[in-house]
């Protein structure tokens, strides 16, 4: 194996060479991509229909952080993970410390959660959290998001990032000025209670669990509640929240250029929140989004903080974790396609409008296989080249399920 890739990679070395671009380079900066694993992505899950247990789920944050930590050893890119609560309420600090250091991990993110009632929970989100018409019910959800803060600061975290099922199902059921101008009054509440070091990422959805209208809805609504609340209040985009055919990409671009893009959710979509494997089925608009990323960052005028990404993905038919390491392949994949892209030449055409020249820029790169540059930056931070394989060849799930149980079910969406 390690023969043919070395002969894959002499071949795309070479090829690069010819275009100026120095393949080390790129590895290096594949290396360097890492992308952190949401808790809940580690069971089966994303539907309200049946569901159907993969076997040997993790049962707790530990198990969670073993899962984590064994994916971030198959491939050297899952350097952290993102914790839900209340389903991952940290116990044991000194001891999950020491097991997130030994396993090289860090917690970068905390979600809080106010679309479910909690047992002993004295108001119901029933009707909304932060932008309920009680007072009460919206000091319970603020109160819920300073406790996840609190969680938070006990492991190390700096992001919270809040979503809100918060919405309405019928016309006239809710007053919309009022219910935006009580979530952001929320939200100030919220971000007020929050170190200064830390960030809040505000993530938006056209629909669902509501039809009729979400409190926060795109990419817009995110942004002007973002300028609303402080400059450690940044967006969040989930490439599964937008309406068919919206174009992502020039979303991410303006929010770069805004300097508000703060965070990102990858996951595939073909309908709305289907939450498949990242690139699965766009892989072009998986590239043309990275393309944007690349050269926002390459783009000194661009004044953007370094944006949190994490996958948010949770699905019924596949291994979770062979499905995880698919969509980190996919996402680095497009991220070295994307740093291949001649821009000066893009440029160009872009000033003298030569359309075609233009995207046969982008086509150029994207049609290039740079599989064997990712391989590399597996092998490079210690991980396998092909990591699926390897963790087939480990017979990694039969392990988890003897340890854990055929019917283990972990916490998700
Ligand atoms: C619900 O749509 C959702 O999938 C959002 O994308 C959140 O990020 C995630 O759940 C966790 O709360
Ligand atoms: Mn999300
Ligand atoms: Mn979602």
């Amino acid at each position: 194996m390690l023969a043919n890739h070395q002969f894959q990679l002499n071949y795309v070395t070479d090829l690069l060479g010819r275009r100026q671009l120095d393949a080390q380079d790129i590895i290096r900066q594949i290396v360097d991509f890492q992308v952190a694993i949401p808790s809940w992505a580690l069971g089966t899950g994303g539907t309200r229909f049946g569901r159907y247990p993969s076997g040997g789920e993790p049962r707790s944050l530990e198990e969670k952080i073993e899962d984590v930590g064994l994916l971030h050893r198959l491939n050297g890119s899952s350097n952290s993970i993102s914790l839900h609560i209340p389903w991952d309420i940290p116990q044991d600090i000194p001891a999950l410390e020491q097991q997130l250091r030994e396993q090289k991990l860090v917690i970068d993110s905390v979600n809080s959660n106010t679309f479910q009632d909690q047992k002993e929970q004295p108001y119901s989100y029933k009707f909304g959290s932060l932008l309920h018409t009680e007072e009460a019910t919206r000091q319970q959800a603020i109160q819920h998001n300073i406790d996840c803060i609190g969680y938070g600061k006990q492991l190390g975290a700096k992001v919270l990032t809040v979503w809100l099922a918060d919405g309405s199902n019928f016309p006239g059921q809710q007053h919309f000025r009022q219910a935006y101008q009580r979530t952001a009054d929320s939200l100030a509440s919220i971000y007020e209670a929050m170190p200064s070091d830390w960030t809040m990422l505000i993530e938006y959805k056209p629909y669902e669990p509501h039809f009729y209208s979400m409190v926060i809805p795109d990419w817009g609504t995110s942004y002007a509640l973002s300028q609303a609340t402080g400059k450690n209040a940044q967006v969040l985009v989930d490439l599964g929240h937008h309406l068919p055919n919206t174009n992502i990409e020039q979303i991410v671009a303006r929010l770069l250029h805004f300097g508000r893009l703060g965070g990102f959710h990858f996951n595939g979509s073909s309908y709305g929140d289907d939450d498949l494997t990242t690139g699965s089925s766009k892989p072009f608009q998986l590239f043309l989004i990275f393309n944007e990323l690349v050269d926002g960052k390459l783009d000194q005028a661009v004044n953007n903080p370094a944006v949190a990404y994490m996958i948010d993905a949770s699905h019924n038919t596949k291994d979770p974790l062979e499905d995880l390491l698919q969509s980190v392949n996919s996402i680095l994949t497009s991220y070295a396609k994307a740093l291949i892209v001649d821009r000066a030449t893009l440029r160009d055409a872009q000033l003298n409008n030569d359309v075609v020249k233009a995207e046969e820029i982008l086509r150029d790169a994207f049609l290039t296989d740079v599989r064997p540059l990712v391989m590399e930056a597996y092998r490079q931070s210690g991980g396998a080249l092909d990591p699926i394989a390897a963790y087939r060849a480990e017979r990694i799930r039969e392990q988890l399920i003897q340890r854990r149980g055929k019917l283990s079910v972990s916490t998700g969406l």
